[in-house]
């Protein structure tokens, strides 16, 4: 009986991790955090390591000088990223802020720090 109880609980912590994987991790971005890009049409592009609801998701944009635009998002081309223009960007430091539903209804949240130069 120990054995049995052993061996579920053995089995309950190799689930966690892929339990955990469920929420919606960004794993690569364009512009990439801490990135620095030319002045400009800019489309940004966030990929995530699984499902997000694009309905549900947003991406707002805090310009340098301290206003935030919401960003229209694409219709999704992958169902695990998010993406949508940004606009003619002036040169300045940009936070391009994102909020993503993933499939098990966990929202997380992050921001991308930029950079646009002349
Ligand atoms: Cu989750």
């Amino acid at each position: 009986m120990l054995q049995l109880t052993r061996a579920a609980a053995v089995l309950a912590l190799a689930a966690a991790p892929q339990l955990a994987l469920a929420h919606a991790l960004l794993v690569s971005s364009t512009p990439q955090d801490g990135g620095v890009i030319h002045v400009g049409q800019l489309h940004a592009e966030l990929k995530f390591n699984s499902r997000v609801d694009g309905a549900r998701s947003t991406l707002s944009l805090v310009s340098p000088d301290g206003s935030t635009s919401s960003v229209q998002l694409d219709g999704q081309n992958s169902p695990s990223a998010v993406s949508g223009e940004l606009g003619d960007l002036k040169p300045g430091a940009y936070t391009l802020r994102w909020q993503a539903l993933a499939s098990d209804g966990h929202i997380t949240r992050g921001q991308i720090a930029f950079h646009v130069e002349p």
